[in-house]
C-alpha cells in the first residue's frame, strides 16, 4: 500500500483528485511512494517524491513515454536503482508537432500556462496565437506574459494591439521578469497545488521568471542585439517549487512545430472566426474569396491568415505518412505531365 502524505506532496502539486487517482495506481509493490517526474534527461528521470529528487528509470513495462509534470508510482529494487512501474493518466496533456507530424509531449499535469514574450523585438502577435492554439487545445488556461517592460517602448500600445486582436478575454500582464514584485502580480495562478509551464521564444525570460518565483538557478542568457533572439539557453523542460507555492515548469524556447490539435480544438482558440463562419453562405468556406463569406472582412486580415497556415499543418499532420507519399506522389505525376505538355507545346518532341 503506498502512503499519500498530502502536505508533503502539496509543495510539488498534489490535489484531493490526484491523491485519489495515485491511490488507484497503487500496485503493492513493497516499498513504493508516489512522486513527480521534474525532469527528463537520456539516462535517467528526475522525480521528487516531496522529501527530496532522486534519479529513476522507467521500467521496461511502463509503456509510455513521460514528460516532466507526471505523476507516478517509484519504488528501490534490490540493486539500489530507483524504478518507475506506474504512472497516473495526465489531467492534462501539452503536446506539439514538429514538421514531419510526430507527437511531441511537453508537459502533463498543469493547470495554467504563462505564456511569454519579449515587448522587445520578440513581440509577434501570430507566435501568441500559435501558443494560444497549442495550450487552449489542451484545455489549459492560458495567460500572456510580456516581460521587459522596463526596457521596452510602446508597451500600452503593444498590450494594446493584443487587445484588439484576440476575441475573448485572456489576462495580459506586463513585468519586469528580474523583479521580485512579479511574483504579487502572477500570485493568482501561484497558489498552492497549482502547476505552470513557461511557454515561449529563447530569450523571452522563461527562466529568468522562474528564478524570481522559485529561487532556482537556472542558467540565463543574453538575446542578440537586432532580433532580441535568444541563444537556447535551457535546454531540457523542469519543474520548480514556487515561493508561492506552486509547481512551476521552465521550458526551452522551441523552434518550429505546430500545434498539436485537430481541427475542432484549433477552433477553440479561434472561436471569433468559428462563429462567424456559421454566416458563411458555404458551409465550407474557407474564407478566401468564396462569396457570401462572413469572416473575410471582420475578422483581422493577419490573424485569419495565420488560422488559415495552422489549419493547412494540422491537416497535413492529420494524414498518415502512407496518405503523405500518396499525394507526393500523385503530385509528381502532375507535375511530369504539365512539364511534358510545355516541351509538346514548344515543339521539342
Ligand atoms: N531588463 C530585462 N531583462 C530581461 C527580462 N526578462 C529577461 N531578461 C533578460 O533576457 C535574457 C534572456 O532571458 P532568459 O530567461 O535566459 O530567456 P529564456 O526564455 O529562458 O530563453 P531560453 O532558455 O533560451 O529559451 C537574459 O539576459 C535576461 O536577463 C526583463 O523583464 N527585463
Ligand atoms: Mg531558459
Ligand atoms: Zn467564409
Amino acid at each position: 500500500m503506498i502512503d499519500i502524505d498530502f502536505d508533503l506532496l502539496r509543495p510539488i502539486g498534489l490535489t484531493p483528485y490526484i491523491a485519489q487517482q495515485l491511490l488507484q495506481l497503487d500496485m503493492d509493490i513493497a516499498d513504493a511512494f508516489p512522486a513527480r517526474v521534474i525532469e527528463i534527461q537520456r539516462e535517467w528521470i528526475l522525480v521528487h517524491s516531496g522529501d527530496c529528487a532522486c534519479r529513476a528509470r522507467a521500467l521496461p513495462g511502463l509503456g509510455v513515454a513521460l514528460a516532466v509534470g507526471d505523476w507516478v508510482i517509484a519504488a528501490l529494487r534490490p540493486n539500489n536503482e530507483y524504478w518507475i512501474s506506474g504512472r497516473m493518466e495526465p489531467i492534462t496533456e501539452v503536446a506539439r508537432r514538429s514538421h514531419e507530424g510526430n507527437r511531441q509531449l511537453l508537459v502533463t499535469n498543469v493547470d495554467t500556462a504563462l505564456l511569454v514574450m519579449g515587448l522587445d523585438n520578440d513581440f509577434n502577435l501570430r507566435r501568441i496565437e500559435r501558443y494560444l492554439a497549442i495550450v487552449q487545445a489542451a484545455q489549459v488556461t492560458p495567460v500572456i506574459v510580456l516581460t521587459k517592460q522596463d526596457i521596452a517602448t510602446g508597451v500600452a500600445e503593444k498590450m494594446e494591439q493584443i487587445k484588439q486582436r484576440l476575441p475573448v478575454h485572456i489576462p495580459i500582464v506586463a513585468v519586469n521578469a528580474l523583479c521580485e514584485s512579479t511574483a504579487s502580480i502572477l500570485a493568482q495562478w501561484l497558489s498552492p497545488g497549482q502547476t505552470i509551464v513557461l511557454l515561449g521564444s529563447s530569450g523571452a525570460g522563461k527562466s529568468t521568471l522562474t528564478n524570481i518565483l522559485a529561487s532556482s538557478t537556472q542558467k540565463t542568457g543574453g538575446v542578440r542585439k537586432g532580433d532580441s533572439r535568444g541563444r537556447h539557453t535551457t535546454t531540457t523542460r523542469s519543474l520548480h517549487q514556487c515561493k508561492n507555492g506552486a509547481c512551476i515548469i521552465d521550458t526551452p524556447g522551441l523552434r518550429s512545430w505546430s500545434p498539436d490539435a485537430d481541427e475542432e480544438s484549433l477552433g477553440i482558440a479561434f472561436d471569433d472566426i468559428g462563429t462567424l463562419a456559421t454566416n458563411c453562405r458555404f458551409r465550407n468556406c474557407e474564407h478566401n474569396d468564396e462569396p457570401g463569406c462572413a469572416v473575410r472582412d471582420v475578422v483581422d486580415k493577419d490573424r485569419l491568415q495565420n488560422y488559415q497556415k495552422m489549419l493547412r499543418e494540422i491537416r497535413r499532420n492529420q494524414q498518415t505518412a502512407l496518405e503523405r507519399i500518396d499525394e507526393r506522389a500523385k503530385w509528381k505525376v502532375l507535375h511530369k505531365a504539365a512539364a511534358m505538355r510545355a516541351r509538346e507545346k514548344r515543339g521539342e518532341y
